[in-house]
């Protein structure tokens, strides 16, 4: 396969104004009409290019005609799944008819079925799978879709925009039209057909006009979407509020499916989601999950400025409504419950997930220059990382400033299909702040690295931080430029307190430095005495800080820096540097042995009942395995997995009583809400008792299997469970039976169990996992389920990380089958396989053996990428 690559991007040569189309649903045998209302595009002059289309393998042509008259053979072409016509008129109506087998889509990409209901998933090319088509995010069309199906079993039929007509085929089948006044590329169409239950409701925007609002789900479902539906409300006033954006259709609806490859899909007026990111109930739910529907329910709305009104001119540009989008998303949640915790959340995810990926074969810049496979671009560097660029916009710019620069963007673009550049542009232009430099971190991979030096000048009162940057060299990007990485930082006193100084004019105890050069000198005067400085606060860059902390200068900032963020830094930083020496100690095969300096800290904070219980709970949290292995330059599974475990009993049993304390305090009364407070309590609660359960007291085992028994919400039961598992709790396997028998009909907490199961570790965990994939709950064509085990599976060290490679074997067997079936979920999967050259020798070696015989493989686009870019 070959790549295609953004400096060959070429405006398309003709245009579609209208796009009618027709659908007569069956399972096997769906007939898609489409009539296409085309022109060549003037902004190609005088051209005679011929007309080419995209299709795909599955579909079927029946039959093509220009203006009415059908084409013989031999005016058209059917080459590489493309249909062309050499000759066409200036302007022309193309009908196509296609036929396609949504039944045995098991791509899920395109029309398919899901349960028994009928769904599409057209982004990024997906549509190309229903008809043939400029399938590509600038052509952009008024859409008329017509839903022909039997309405006993297809009750609902919807698509895009509004219901204009209803009524009976000659054939007494019922036929449904909807028209979509906004035009959009065909990335964004979207049919759903099923025997669905709806909830109804309705929202008034900001000038008074009131919004249709549905939610549909298979019939079992539908008492499991209030929660989403609040959220929707809720992210609709926001987006009027913070970035004065109404919605414009009279309906927007939601529908949950069970088979999806992401988590939603956001078209316009009909998103699409995976029933795990909307349906939730106490009962079935964690508090986890909850936050994560509001905050996708709020994405997919959010799309419909950033997104849809304003879309990307090609996939290379995706970060500019993807990027946008989660920032808008993380700031929504943030509004909604504590800002230090979501922030707290949102970068320790970005720094063991895409510092991981920035650091391995597939690093790319946040908008690529070139791709095999766009599916495989959905990443964590174009989302994750492409939202911290847009904070760092708004760092650089202000509140008001950035406003005016969104306000600018959406004036200048609406209706259009534009570039990243565009968006900085208006950023630049309504703030007057020059962001030519910083744009190259939209074309520059990897992560930078900072390092900060200090000195303090006791006579003249002045304070110098000097700071480098370094980027290290990533795949086909050897060298790196330097970039502008505002920096903010504070200064605290020996004792403390908030330290004040000069800078450039201002007398502050919080700054925000502007890092341009490869290294930069910045000095403070004023400075009355010496300061220990609290860098890149809240996260101001998605950098590697390094700073050499002593260990009571951590103790310090942990205790009394004012901003929240850091104080979770510091304690980060000081569990870091205990697991790294412990770590050290279990490759050399020495006992073990800890500093109890991160003891006293959390001790401190166990006993201080002033603070906010989610951030004790996030800072009582060690770093994970997964960024333990980020950090690490050589990754020893086994050695990482001691260490944390030794740290973790070392602390549980020097605090025991602590953490019983703590447990007892946090227990939430009253009936189960999914409100900060009482997240935070439960957060805390279930924090202190993963602890306790570690330590030598066996009253901690009575309450595990007390709250696992008693609890009336999903959070607290999965809690105990998760906590018996990793513990060994004597009665973990009866648990984890009990909570199948239980939750057998619930397929979103059977998954949960599947994960859990998967992860457990054990003498024969590959085959409790081969077990879990015979199991009746699972099923290989369900995404959910499969990244269940497999996901749950790649947590287990002993399984996954088996040092005869058989973790690693079975997993490439799972691609290799999942490879024909569905690419996307497969690509997906090979991610822990990209790491191989990071794990120890004896494992490394093993892992690259399964990655060449995944090669030899007759590969999707999809796969083939992945791997032949992780074995280059
Ligand atoms: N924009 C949506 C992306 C998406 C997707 C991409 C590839 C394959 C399947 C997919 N399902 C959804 C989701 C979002 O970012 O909002
Ligand atoms: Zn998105």
């Amino acid at each position: 396969p070959s790549a295609i690559l953004l400096k060959d991007y070429k405006v398309p040569p003709f245009l579609i104004d209208k796009t009618e189309l027709t659908f007569d649903l069956d399972e096997t045998n769906t007939v898609v009409t489409s009539h296409l209302h085309m022109r060549r595009n003037p902004a190609c002059g005088k051209s005679t290019q011929p007309l080419v289309l995209d299709g795909g393998e599955d579909i079927k042509l029946i039959g093509v005609a220009m203006d009415g008259y059908t084409l013989p053979s031999e005016e058209y072409r059917l080459v590489d799944d493309k249909l062309i016509i050499t000759a066409t008129a200036d302007e022309f109506v193309l009908t196509c008819e296609t036929l396609i087998d949504p039944q045995n889509n098991t791509r899920l990409e395109g029309l398919y079925r899901s349960s028994s209901m009928f769904c599409t998933q057209c982004e990024a090319e997906g549509f190309r799978h229903i008809t043939y088509y400029l399938d590509r995010p600038d052509v952009m069309s008024v859409f008329t879709t017509t839903i022909i199906a039997d309405e006993t079993r297809y009750p609902v039929m919807l698509s895009n925009g509004n219901e204009t007509e209803r009524g009976k085929t000659d054939e007494g089948k019922t036929f449904v039209v909807w028209h979509d006044p906004f035009p959009k590329p065909a990335y964004l169409f979207a049919l759903v057909a099923g025997d669905l239950a709806v909830k109804n409701d309705v929202f008034t925007t900001q000038s008074k006009r009131d919004i249709k609002l549905q939610i549909f789900t298979e019939r079992h479902n539908i008492d499991k979407v209030n929660y989403a539906m609040e959220a929707l409300k809720r992210s609709m006033r926001w987006d009027e509020e913070t970035y004065g954006r109404e919605y414009d259709l009279d309906i927007f609806m939601i529908v949950a499916v069970d088979d999806f490859n992401m988590g939603a899909m956001e078209n316009k007026g009909l998103n699409i989601f995976n029933s795990s990111c909307l349906l939730a109930s106490p009962e079935t739910t964690t508090d986890d999950a909850f936050l994560r529907v509001e905050s996708v329910v709020a994405h997919e709305y959010f799309h419909n400025w950033s997104g849809n009104r304003v879309t990307c001119r090609d996939w290379f540009q995706l970060s500019l409504k993807e990027g946008f989008t989660v920032f808008r998303d993380q700031s929504f949640s943030s509004d909604m419950h504590s800002e230090t915790v979501k922030r707290v959340e949102d970068v320790s995810f970005l720094k063991t997930a895409q510092f991981a990926e920035d650091a391995g074969p597939m690093a790319h810049p946040v908008r690529p220059s070139s791709y095999i496979e766009i599916s495989n671009f959905y990443t964590l560097t174009v989302y994750e990382k492409g939202a911290e660029i847009v904070r760092m916009i708004h760092t650089l710019l202000g509140e008001e400033a950035f406003r005016k620069g969104s306000d600018l963007y959406f004036e200048r673009h609406d209706g259009q299909a534009v570039t990243c550049d565009d968006f900085v542009a208006a950023m630049q232009d309504a703030s007057g702040v020059d962001l030519t430099l910083f744009k190259r971190w939209y074309s520059q991979a990897g992560t930078p690295v900072v390092t900060v030096t200090d000195e303090y000048d006791e006579q003249t009162k002045t304070y110098r931080l000097t700071v480098k940057q370094h980027t290290p060299a990533t795949p086909a990007q050897p060298t790196k430029l330097s970039l502008h990485i505002p920096i903010r930082v504070g200064l605290i006193s020996e004792q403390g307190d908030a330290l004040t100084a000069d800078f450039h004019n201002e007398r502050s105890d919080d700054f925000v430095l502007h890092l341009k050069d490869n290294e930069q000198t910045f000095e403070f005067t004023s400075v009355h005495s010496k300061p220990i400085p609290s860098l890149l606060r809240s996260f101001s860059a998605p950098v590697k800080l390094h700073y050499e902390y002593t260990t009571e200068q951590l103790l310090l900032l942990l205790s009394c820096d004012s901003d929240g963020f850091n104080r979770w830094s510091a304690a980060q930083q000081l569990a870091v540097n205990e697991l790294s020496q412990l770590i050290q100690q279990a490759e050399n095969g020495d006992a073990f042995s800890i500093d109890s300096n991160l003891v006293a800290g959390f001790k401190a904070l166990l006993e201080d009942e002033t603070l906010d219980p989610a951030m004790v709970a996030l800072i009582l949290k060690l770093p994970s395995q997964a960024y333990l292995s980020e950090l690490a330059e050589v990754i020893d599974p086994q050695a990482i997995k001691g260490a944390r475990h030794f740290l973790k009993v070392t602390i549980a049993n020097a605090l025991a009583a602590q953490f019983a304390d703590v447990y007892k305090k946090h227990v939430v009364m009253g009936k189960y809400q999914a409100n900060a407070q009482d997240i935070a309590h439960r957060s805390l609660k279930n924090t202190a008792l993963s602890y306790w359960a570690e330590s030598a007291d066996q009253r901690a085992q009575t309450a595990v299997a007390e709250q696992f028994k008693q609890a009336d919400n999903m959070t607290d039961q999965f809690a105990a469970l998760s906590i018996a598992v990793k513990t060994n709790h004597k009665s973990a396997q009866n648990m984890l039976t009990a909570f199948y028998e239980q939750w057998k009909a619930e397929p979103l907490v059977v998954n949960k169990w599947l994960m859990l199961s998967a992860s457990q570790e054990s003498d024969d965990a590959l085959g409790a996992v081969k077990a879990l994939m015979e199991h009746p709950s699972f099923d290989l064509k369900n995404p959910n389920k499969v990244r269940s085990v497999l996901g749950g599976f790649g947590q287990n060290t002993s399984g996954f990380h088996h040092k005869d490679g058989s973790g690693y074997q079975f997993l490439a067997d799972q691609i290799i089958v999942l490879n024909k079936r569905n690419p996307q979920l497969a690509s997906r999967l090979c991610t822990p396989l990209t790491r191989w050259k990071k794990l120890k020798p004896e494992l490394s070696v093993q892992m690259k053996q399964q990655l060449e015989r995944i090669l030899a493989e007759d590969l999707s686009k999809d796969v083939y990428e992945v791997v032949s870019k992780s074995l280059a």
